[in-house]
Parts: C-alpha cells; sequence; structure tokens
C-alpha cells in the first residue's frame, strides 16, 4: 500500500489500533523506499522525509507511529549512498515488524501470568497487547471469562468480543457506562496504551481513566500492557501527550447537530489515567511499576532524547 492510501487509511481509523497503526506506517514506508527513484542521496533523503511527515500528521496521540517512524528513518543518517539508504530504511522496517509482533507475543507471555483460573477479567476498547494476555491465558487452558466495553462511539468493543468469543472464552458485552456497576464482579482489568507518559500515566482510549477510577475504588488491580515504543520520550523534556480531539459527527450525526445549533459536541478520543491508578505495566522486557517508565525510556527504547530532536528537528527546550 502506498504511503498516500496508508496514511489515509490510518486517518479514517480503518487502519487502527496504536501498535497497528505503526507497523502500517513502517510497512508503507519500507515499500516507499524500495520503489522510490532518486538522482542522489540527498534527494532520497528528502522523499522519505516527505513520506515520514504525511504518516506523522495522520494521528497524534499513539506514541507508536513517530517512536516507529523515527526507528526506521533513523538508519537514513549514517547512509553512504543512495542503495545503501534504501537498504537501510527496508532492514530497519523488517526489524521493527518483527521485533513489534515479537513484542506483542512476549507481553501475552507476561501478562498471561496474572490471568488465574475462576477470574472475571474487564477489558476496554481493542488492544492487540491486552488481547495477547488474554489469549494466551486460553490458550495455556485456563477457565475465565471477560467482560468487554462497548466503546463509544468507535464501538471497538464488536472487535474485541469477536475475537473473544471465537477464541472460546465467555464473553459479556456492557456499555461504557456500567463499568462501575460490574466492577465488584472484576478481579482483573486489561487495557492497552496509546502512550506511556515518563511519570507513568497512561494515555489510551477514552473512558480507560473511569474505567481506572472504578477499579482503584474496588481495589481491583488494573495492568496496561504496552510495547516499550509506546513510551513517549519527549515527555521527558515537559511535553504532554496531544489528545487527538475527532469529527462531532462520530457522535451527534450531522442534521441533529445542525438542529441543535446551540450544542458542542466534543469528541476527545482518549484520555490519561494517573499512575496511582496503574498496578503494573506489562511490556516486553518485564512487568514494571508506572514508576519505571522513565528505564524504558532511556534504557529499552534504544536511543537519547538529543537524537530524537536531531531527527524530527523539534525546537531544543532550554532545561536550564
Ligand atoms: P494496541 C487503540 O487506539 C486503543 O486505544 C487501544 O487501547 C490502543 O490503541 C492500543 O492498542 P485507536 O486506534 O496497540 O482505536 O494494543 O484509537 O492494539
Amino acid at each position: 500500500m502506498s504511503v498516500r492510501e496508508t496514511a489515509e487509511k490510518i486517518k479514517r481509523m480503518e487502519i487502527r489500533g496504536a501498535g497497528r497503526i505503526a507497523r502500517a506506517a513502517v510497512e508503507a514506508l519500507r515499500f516507499h523506499a524500495r520503489d522510490l527513484e532518486a538522482r542522489d542521496l540527498a534527494e532520497f533523503r528528502r522523499k522519505m522525509e516527505e513520506a515520514a511527515a504525511l504518516l506523522l500528521a495522520t494521528r497524534p496521540t499513539a506514541v507508536s507511529l513517530p517512536n516507529a517512524v523515527h526507528l526506521v528513518m533513523m538508519p537514513l543518517g549514517e547512509a553512504e549512498d543512495l542503495e545503501d539508504a534504501r537498504q537501510r530504511v527496508i532492514s530497519s522496517a523488517d526489524e521493527f515488524i518483527r521485533s513489534s509482533k515479537g513484542a506483542v507475543e512476549r507481553i501475552g507471555e507476561i501478562g498471561a501470568h496474572h490471568i488465574a483460573d475462576g477470574d472475571t477479567i474487564l477489558t476496554h476498547c481493542n488492544s492487540e497487547a491486552a488481547l495477547s494476555c488474554i489469549l494466551t491465558a486460553a490458550r495455556q487452558g485456563k477457565d475465565f471469562q471477560v467482560y468487554a466495553t462497548e466503546v463509544r462511539p468507535g464501538n471497538q468493543g464488536l472487535i474485541t468480543i469477536q475475537t473473544l468469543s471465537e477464541a472460546g472464552i465467555p464473553t459479556h458485552y456492557i456499555v461504557d457506562s456500567a463499568v462501575r456497576h460490574f466492577m465488584n464482579r472484576i478481579d482483573r482489568v486489561f487495557v492497552g496504551a496509546d502512550a506511556v507518559a515518563v511519570n507513568g500515566a497512561v494515555v489510551n482510549k477514552i473512558g480507560t481513566s473511569l474505567v481506572a477510577l472504578a477499579a482503584h475504588e474496588a481495589r481491583t488491580p488494573f495492568i496496561v500492557a504496552a510495547e516499550t515504543y509506546k513510551f513517549a520520550p519527549r515527555t521527558t523534556l515537559g511535553e504532554l501527550v496531544e489528545i487527538e480531539e475527532r469529527e462531532g459527527g462520530e457522535i451527534l450525526p450531522a442534521a441533529e447537530a445542525a438542529r441543535l445549533r446551540r450544542v458542542i459536541v466534543h469528541n476527545p478520543v482518549f484520555d490519561v489515567t494517573p499512575a496511582s491508578y496503574i498496578d503494573l505495566i506489562v511490556t516486553e522486557e518485564g512487568a514494571i511499576p508506572p514508576s519505571l517508565a522513565y528505564i524504558i525510556i532511556r534504557e529499552f527504547l534504544g536511543w537519547s532524547i538529543e537524537e530524537f530532536h536531531k531527527t524530527f528537528q523539534i525546537a531544543h527546550q532550554d532545561q536550564g
């Protein structure tokens, strides 16, 4: 798929989920690099940067997207000539896709330790990392059930219940606002992440913080499944993760909105769950308390803050 087509699909959420968005963008860059016609290395770099910028502009919240694009584009800086540059992008893209899939699998193995026979799990939205924990536990023969939310306005819960049902897991489907009503039946909550900040706060689908609040009140462990490339390096510089606000028409049809002229529709699609409501973040490098988010950014993400700045020409902030 071309870069433009991939970007459009990500924007329209035909390709969605933080990990899938990252892999799709990387795959598009890979094909772009393979087929790109350029006179020299400089032109190749410029065209690749344009393609990267197009992908980065699609959705602002899932940090897996800039992190993945950065990983693929980084080796361009060391390229000696055009063909070398092409090969470097292709192999770093292949490496990202391979390790991303491996990370989801490893998270499943680690997260499954936190699911026991007789458990009732709750999940919100459709996260392949969170589902990897649940599906791995099911494959291990554990006998448990899952409550899945509807997830307004995108109804991603439908994809989740389909996956759970196909895996033969007893599944309950509830509206988002019923979470507190059912929380006393829940032994553990598993969700994914679009971004993890340096202070351990997790940005995930709208409603996640309410689920966490209800879990906290009920003393129900709240577990986040997040690959290391969901951690946001820029938050170490005090930058906030941008919360995407989508079209009001996704909530209130245009005809209704036209009739109700004084009504302002808000459609933020993510919210922030503070670290104090999170018991564990399961990454492919192990399960950590949210307070160790900084270690993941520095040690496992594999690049320095300076490097990140250079690549994306982000204005350097004086840390004074
Ligand atoms: P995985 C999704 O965002 C959801 O918020 C989900 O929890 C998160 O990405 C992580 O998903 P959206 O694209 O990477 O549906 O674990 O807005 O699949």
